[in-house]
């Protein structure tokens, strides 16, 4: 059995999320390359090695230009925020390392086409970690979108909402931070929903976009007790500015005609991950919402009167793409099965020196829409891409 050794940048939620995937894909999967989850980096080595020792990595590191520079390192995992992502996939592609990005790609559009252009250069397997895409039922859809079972499509209506900084007292963590995030919920949610429609409905002409902020300045963080989805105040008192939106609606125009829209805010009370599209065509609909993701509603108009209405197909049949390593019908999967999905088409890709896809091209063009959006709503007019 041919390996392939990895290292992980970076060790919390989407550390996590990775090494579970990397330690357990080979397991469900058949693979060609093993992934071997050698040596994970972050600054504190404390904390590094207790994650060390709780997934299985052999070794810690807490200099990540040093993971780089190692010769029995293949694969470079980035899973740190995304105003390390630049420097760390530059690097890594430089010293001839297959790359794993976490999304979004990179802070701007300027970094984003350095990264797609040296990784278009590097002959090196290059992606960025849209995981909705691996989803069984987002597969279906696409699947039966290729097959013309909903005809031509005229709208995308997608939606990415969440409520976890609708409480004034969340702290201003780095997601709130331009200098750190680049964006608010269109760099970190849009991004999902856009990457989504780019795979199912097509390429984007033109946006209008608008943005709001509901809250402008929040108390400082203690950052080592902060992370995603939680925060907690510093001991200061102090506050800082919000320098991201809070909440961004924009329109599409798609380049084979449909008309898209895409909402995402962080003060949706309710809404915890709430990652849902609706597509409409000519001969029928689909619709996804991944609080339910392993089913995807179909309305088909060449139903017979009597039983038109929106079914629900459960994606678990043996026959849908990945399930059949998981479970027999019924028994459902998971957030967490979409990033065992991608770690095995990564490997696989490398396997066969093929591309995968959403490579680091896909997430420039996602960069490149979703600036657009930005300026949309500071110069309040449409910007064609
Ligand atoms: C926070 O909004 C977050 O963790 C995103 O960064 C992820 O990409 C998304 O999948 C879940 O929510």
């Amino acid at each position: 059995m041919k390996t392939m050794n990895v290292g992980l940048i970076g060790y919390k939620f989407m550390g996590k999320a990775h090494s579970n995937a990397w330690r357990n894909s080979p397991l469900f999967f058949d693979m060609n390359i093993k992934p071997v989850m050698k040596v994970v980096c972050g600054r504190h080595a404390e904390a590094v090695q207790a994650f060390a020792d709780r997934w299985g990595w052999e070794e810690i590191e807490t200099d990540w230009k040093k993971v780089i520079a190692r010769d029995d390192i293949d694969i470079i995992d980035i899973s740190v925020p995304q105003h390390l992502h630049h420097t760390i996939a530059m690097e890594a592609l430089k010293a001839g390392k297959h790359v794993f990005c976490e999304k979004p790609l990179a802070m701007n559009l300027t970094q984003a086409k350095e990264m797609a252009a040296l990784a278009a250069k590097s002959g090196k397997v290059n992606y960025v970690n849209h995981n909705y895409r691996r989803c069984p039922a987002v597969q279906l859809a696409k699947q039966m979108i290729d097959e013309g079972k909903i005809g031509t499509i005229f709208h995308w209506r997608g939606a990415y909402l969440q409520d976890w900084i609708v409480d004034p007292d969340f702290p201003l963590t780095w997601h709130l931070q331009a200098d750190r995030a680049g964006m608010g919920p269109q760099g970190d949610l849009n991004s999902h929903s856009l990457d989504l429609a780019r795979f199912l409905i097509g390429d984007v002409a033109s946006v209008n976009c608008m943005t709001a902020n509901f809250i402008t300045e929040r108390v400082l963080p203690d950052e080592a007790a902060s992370g995603t989805f939680s925060g907690t105040a510093g001991d200061t008192g102090k506050k800082g500015k919000v320098t991201v939106e809070d909440a961004a609606f924009m329109t599409v125009r798609f380049k084979n005609g449909a008309l898209g829209s895409f909402e995402t805010t962080r003060f949706a009370p309710g809404r915890k991950n709430y990652n849902y599209f609706e597509i409409y065509g000519s001969k029928g609909s689909l619709v996804f919402n991944l609080e339910r993701m392993n089913e995807l509603q179909y309305f088909n108009r060449e139903d017979p009167d009597y039983q038109q209405g929106f079914k629900t197909i459960l994606v678990t049949e043996g026959v849908h793409k990945y399930i059949s390593a998981w479970w027999p019908a019924g028994h459902i999967i998971g957030y967490e099965h979409e990033f065992h999905h991608a770690v095995v088409d990564f490997m696989d890709a490398i396997d066969k020196g093929i591309d995968i896809r959403p490579n680091f091209e896909d997430g420039m063009k996602e960069l490149e829409i979703l600036e657009a959006g930005l300026k949309s709503a500071a110069e309040g007019r449409e910007i064609s891409i």
